[in-house]
């Protein structure tokens, strides 16, 4: 397969409700679309950055400027034709920028994956054809307002709820939900809003019978979230420290995490996020699909990728309509609380032009020689 060249769509798309985290709140979902258009196919990906470098140290900006400068330009000096597992390795002397490679790898991906007729899938090593989802609920501020929110996607279908939790706004939060839906399956996510200093606080959690309580400590603060593991009844996941499969192993060896949230922009890509699967299963560790609010390009990849057997706990793999009023793909839709995995070639689905064109705030196309 020969690339001819990348095209980069910074997009632009109004949540339905304002997404609060402890670092911050979304109304708008910015992000990068990556089209990669060779000889063959064009294959599409999706870059999970969003407009500021609050989540991890990437954003839309920086995404767009390494990939224009350095990732798209390396990718000229792979000999022969362009796959996808050859992607990684010809990126691999960049550091870090995990989410803009995913996204160009991705895009490859979905390239050769069309030309040959093959889904994410069947390419990935899916072994069901829905998978069940759960949703992530923002901070709402007041319980009243988080309990409404709550029943509503309940309502829907969800088969599991995710609180965003930060200090002032955790065990209470949790206990209203519990109090008012009894057991359902819930967990919570700090997005590292907690010190090691809170760990007496946090184990006020463990008598909620939680599934996970999601990434509570800094990033690279594997020990403190070992030595956490030790004194909590709670499972702990990791999201934001899990950046590869090294990571995964490294983090399981030293008992400082029992789950992983799987996202394939952090982790550098749906290849790595697939080895990251293979080392927990090893371990007999359960892992889900985490998400980056993202538009129906990146969600028909996480559907795929939670598809693959060790994913038994349900994911961050929304339908549509809890994002956005408009996708940019024909909407994935809820149906007993699962979400259907694509099964035509490649991602299985494509932007739907003038969606995409609506939404598109800057376009760049770079030329391969
Ligand atoms: O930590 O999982 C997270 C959204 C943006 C950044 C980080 C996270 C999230 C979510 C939403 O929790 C998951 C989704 O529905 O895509
Ligand atoms: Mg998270």
């Amino acid at each position: 397969m020969k690339l001819t060249g990348v095209e980069l769509r910074t997009i632009q798309v109004p949540l339905v409700t304002p997404f609060r985290t402890s670092f911050g709140t979304e109304t708008v979902r910015e992000a990068l679309v990556v089209r990669a258009v060779t000889d063959e196919a064009e294959g599409w990906g999706e870059c999970g950055a969003g407009t500021a470098p609050l989540y991890s140290a990437e954003y839309t900006h920086a995404a767009a400027d390494v990939l224009t400068r350095h990732l798209v330009p390396a990718l000229a000096g792979v000999a022969g034709g362009l796959e996808a597992h050859q992607v990684a390795p010809a990126l691999a002397e960049f550091k870090g920028h995990r989410m803009a490679k995913a996204a160009l790898e991705t895009a490859v991906l979905d390239a050769g994956l069309r030309a040959r007729g093959v889904s994410f899938g069947q390419a990935l090593g899916a072994v069901r054809d829905r998978v069940p989802c759960g949703v992530s609920v923002g901070i709402t501020g007041t319980l009243p307002e988080l309990l409404d929110t709550v029943g509503g996607y309940l309502g829907d279908g969800y088969r599991r709820i995710k609180l965003k939790i930060e200090p002032g706004w955790d065990i209470e939060p949790v206990r209203a939900v519990r109090e008012r839906f009894g057991d359902i399956p819930l967990q919570v996510d700090a997005n590292t809003a907690y010190s090691r200093a809170d760990a007496r606080h946090l184990a006020g959690l463990d008598p909620f019978g939680l599934l996970l309580l999601e990434q509570p400590l800094a990033e690279d603060d594997l020990l403190g979230h070992a030595e956490l593991a030790r004194q909590l009844s709670t499972p702990i996941c990791l999201d934001e420290s899990i950046v590869s499969a090294r990571a995964a192993a490294d983090a399981i060896a030293m008992g400082a995490c029992q789950v992983v949230n799987i996202k394939p922009g952090r982790v550098g890509g749906y290849l790595e996020a697939k080895r990251i699967h293979d080392v927990c299963a090893a371990h007999d560790v359960p892992v889900w699909c985490g998400g980056m609010l993202e538009t129906g390009l990146g969600r028909a990849a996480n559907v795929a990728l939670a598809a693959l057997p060790g994913f038994t706990l349900p994911g961050d793999t929304s339908a549509s309509d809890r994002y956005y009023r408009t996708d940019l793909t024909p909407p994935f839709r809820l149906e007993d609380g699962h979400l259907a995995v694509p099964t035509g070639p490649g991602l299985g689905v494509s932007p739907i032009a003038e969606v995409l064109d609506e939404v598109t705030t800057a376009t760049a196309w770079l030329p391969l020689p």
